[in-house]
């Protein structure tokens, strides 16, 4: 047996390829096999998002020319739409290169409302030619315990859609996309259009692009447990962990499976398999043991049979668990690890900018 095909046979995972009653999947039913895995990912982790708006508003709130020395426009937008309670709003910061036309576009979930800020080194991404569109998450919902009374939960009947915060995250990155996709902008190409985040945000990136096939890519950093990262045998964070600390981000049933993992009906790699056959970039740090770098790869070596089936190339690796400094980039999956800790690092930016650049 190969290195890889023994550390996934340890994990004991879940059935990808096979509907419950045991017929196979096929590239003619897959879209079947991807809604019932979106469905389980959203009744036992992730919860339920409500319908898409019918139609998203901007208004442009300040343009700011001649930016980062002439290379790029700074927007102010407003996004606003119609929820079941009225309207809501939420400002986005757009960043375009100067007279630049079919841009890939980047929809950062971010930290802080600041840009450039530590995690957003805004004036590398311009250089690359991309553009930029920066969700401040609190402006969304509240990354903490409010029982759900601010911010987009408050919009909707909490009963109906019991969805967390990830949930909430990532839906904002949709109604952006939504923008985008209305034509009012003029400069991205809209095939390549990609949703990034870190960490908690890089989980909401997978989950924004594995509901919504408008992403073409979905870059997740350090994203670890309930992310990219195999639940099953993983190292650091267990869901008892993030369910305790941060209990905001799920839906109720996921809570349930505090220590109890191995009767999961589902594992992480349902999520990357919900983004195929589009791409994922994964990012992992050698000293982020609390994410699980081994555990990140797995994940992607588990869903890659999904990307030969439809055809694609999926995860192209050596026949080895990674090794500081290793990308992988040759398929629809890409995987890095670099040295040092948890964060989303300028080395990071390069390896999604490049990544884009060959969509
Ligand atoms: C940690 C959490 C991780 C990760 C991280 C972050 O405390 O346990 O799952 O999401 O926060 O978002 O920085």
């Amino acid at each position: 047996m190969s290195v890889i095909s023994e550390e996934l046979f340890k994990r004991n995972l879940p059935e990808l390829f096979y509907f419950d009653d045991g017929s196979p999947v096929t590239p003619e039913n897959w879209e079947a096999r991807r809604a019932q895995l979106l469905e389980i990912l959203s009744s036992e982790e992730y919860g339920f998002a409500p319908p898409s708006p019918e139609k998203v508003n901007v208004t442009v709130e300040r343009h700011e020319d001649g930016q980062y020395a002439g290379k790029a426009c700074v927007n102010s937008l407003r996004l606003s739409f119609e929820t079941d309670r009225g309207e809501f709003s939420f400002p986005v910061m757009e960043i375009v290169p100067t007279g630049k036309k079919n841009c890939p576009t980047f929809v950062v979930l971010n930290f802080r409302a600041d840009v450039p800020d530590k995690y957003l080194p805004a004036e590398e991404i311009i250089d690359y030619g991309c553009a930029i569109l920066r969700i401040y998450y609190n402006d969304i919902a509240y990354d903490g315990e409010d029982d759900f009374s601010g911010g987009i939960a408050a919009m909707y009947d909490r009963g109906k859609y019991n969805w967390g915060k990830l949930r909430m995250w990532a839906f904002a990155a949709s109604r952006v996309m939504d923008y985008l996709q209305s034509g009012t902008a003029d400069y991205p190409d809209l095939s390549r259009i990609v949703v990034a985040g870190h960490s908690r945000l890089g989980k909401a990136a997978l989950i924004a692009a594995a509901f919504d096939t408008r992403f073409a890519l979905a870059c997740a950093n350090d994203s670890g447990c309930s992310g990219d990262a195999l639940t099953r045998g993983k190292k650091g964070e267990r869901v008892g962990d993030i369910v305790k600390t941060f209990p905001f981000w799920f839906c109720e049933k996921y809570k349930s499976y505090s220590g109890r993992e191995t009767e999961m009906p589902f594992d992480q790699h349902f999520l990357l398999a919900a983004v195929a056959p589009r791409r994922v970039a994964l990012g992992a740090a050698l000293e982020d043991e609390w994410a699980d770098p081994d555990s990140q790869y797995l994940s992607a070596c588990a869903v890659s049979g999904v990307w030969d089936m439809l055809g694609r190339k999926g995860f192209i690796t050596p026949d080895r668990l990674p090794l500081p400094g290793d990308c992988f980039s040759a398929g629809c999956i890409k995987y890095h690890l670099r040295r040092g800790r948890h964060f989303l690092s300028r080395e990071d930016w390069q390896h999604y900018c490049t990544y884009i650049l060959e969509l």
